[in-house]
């Protein structure tokens, strides 16, 4: 075990809560869903019986109509804004009433592999949560063909240049006073705007005004938008799950078949003009024609072309680490601004499984020197600009210290 190693398993034990994880310590301090996903994985590498709790506890906090929350406020802290009292989702504990990337289905496979004797008895717990999750995302979710977003938040990829069309229909003067609270953690230049906060936080206005129906906030809500990243995770998530699910003696028919009508959507998100997948203003019919990080984990679910293997070189050659959250030719390219430009470590990470998967093992150790390269330099932060290296965000993050100990270290 190398000295990065040990630092990696304490930041996972400094960031447990007592089975959960937060993000890091100041910026995010409650537990987020994907990252709790990563951190399960993470957790697996030397103590297997606690990345099931962590997976446990994430779904615990599964809504009764099958939604997994993408915050789950276990203990009040001041530290970050929009809090449960914004939210007011009326569940307990508190929650915020968005969700965020289903990549928790991969992330048990992953740690079941890892010890399948241990996990069978934890997985077989799992999953009829994880199925109701998987339900909901395609009852609710995949209405329009491919996976649909209602806030930004909920991709994961807060302020990437692919919602901007739809931010720009969303009226942010509802907002009213409010303090942020990130801003005072991190480099404020490297945050989203007041003018994007102003939107997030008129959604989540929204949405409380409508006592979170989602049906109500799909049709007439401020914000809709597909999502290929999500699109593609739930289309691995879902075949993930029919793995384990047929290993459980469960009938996986109704999964398979939600996982086909999402693949026979596919078509709907590819943009012949961009000549990639793209992300798509369900509200207008537009597409972004922005080339976003979400396109390449089409590797995920095995709907890689050559069209997108050019895309993928073009953009990885003008930058030094990593793939970039959003395309460096591209006039709103930002390295070092959060989702619009910076490389992430998680990210690479999940497309390193994607191109293993799609035969790219030359292409899947290139992104894995040079993500641990980053890490080597400069520590667990939460992103990096792709071009210099330089450390941005939160420090001691708790998914990057998760994907070093199972794929970049
Ligand atoms: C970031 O998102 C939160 C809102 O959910 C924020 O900026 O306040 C994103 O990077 C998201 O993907 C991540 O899950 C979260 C915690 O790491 O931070």
């Amino acid at each position: 075990m190398t000295s990065l190693d040990e630092q990696a398993r304490a930041i996972l034990r400094g960031n447990d809560q007592g089975g959960y994880t937060l993000p890091t310590h100041g910026l995010y301090p409650y537990q987020w869903n994907w990252d709790s996903a990563f951190a399960a994985w993470g957790f697996a590498t030397f103590d297997n019986a606690r990345a099931w709790d962590e997976l446990d506890t994430l779904m615990a906090s599964q809504w009764d109509t099958g939604m997994v929350p993408h915050i789950i406020f276990h203990k009040p802290d001041p530290g970050y804004f929009p809090g449960p009292d914004v939210w007011q989702t009326g569940q307990s504990p508190a929650t915020s009433g968005i969700t965020q990337p289903p990549v928790a289905a991969i992330m048990a496979r992953k740690v079941w592999e890892m010890d399948p004797e241990a996990g069978q008895a934890r997985m077989a717990a799992l999953y009829p949560k994880l199925l109701a999750w998987h339900r909901w995302w395609h009852e609710v979710r995949c209405t329009h063909g491919p996976a649909a977003i209602t806030h930004p938040w909920e991709s994961g990829r807060d302020n990437c240049p692919d919602w901007d069309i739809g931010m720009a229909g969303v009226d942010g003067s509802s907002a009213g006073q409010y303090q942020r609270r990130d801003t005072g953690h991190v480099n404020p230049e490297m945050r989203p705007t007041k003018q994007d906060y102003d939107r997030y936080i008129a959604m989540v206005k929204f949405g409380c005004s409508v006592d979170w129906d989602q049906a109500r906030i799909v049709r007439d809500g401020p914000f809709l938008m597909a999502d290929p990243g999500i699109t593609f995770m739930l289309l691995r998530a879902d075949e993930d799950l029919a793995v384990m699910g047929r290993a459980l003696g469960e009938d996986v028919t109704k999964l398979l078949g939600w996982a086909k009508d999402l693949r026979a959507a596919l078509p709907t998100i590819w943009n012949d003009e961009l000549n990639a997948y793209d992300a798509l203003n369900l509200k207008t019919g537009e597409f972004a024609n922005i080339l976003g990080s979400g396109a390449f984990m089409a590797y995920l679910a095995d709907a890689g072309n050559p069209q997108l293997d050019a895309q993928l070189m073009r953009v990885w050659d003008k930058v030094n680490y990593g793939i970039p959250s959003a395309d460096p030719e591209a006039a709103t390219f930002d390295p070092r601004k959060y989702w619009r430009g910076p490389t992430w470590p998680v990210v690479n990470a999940l497309l390193a499984i994607g191109l293993r998967d799609a035969g790219r093992a030359d292409l899947a150790e290139r992104l894995r020197a040079q993500t641990a390269s980053l890490i080597r330099k400069h520590g667990f932060y939460e992103y990096f600009d792709p071009l210099d290296a330089t450390p941005c965000g939160g420090a001691d993050f708790t998914w990057t210290a998760a994907i070093w100990l199972t794929w970049a270290g």
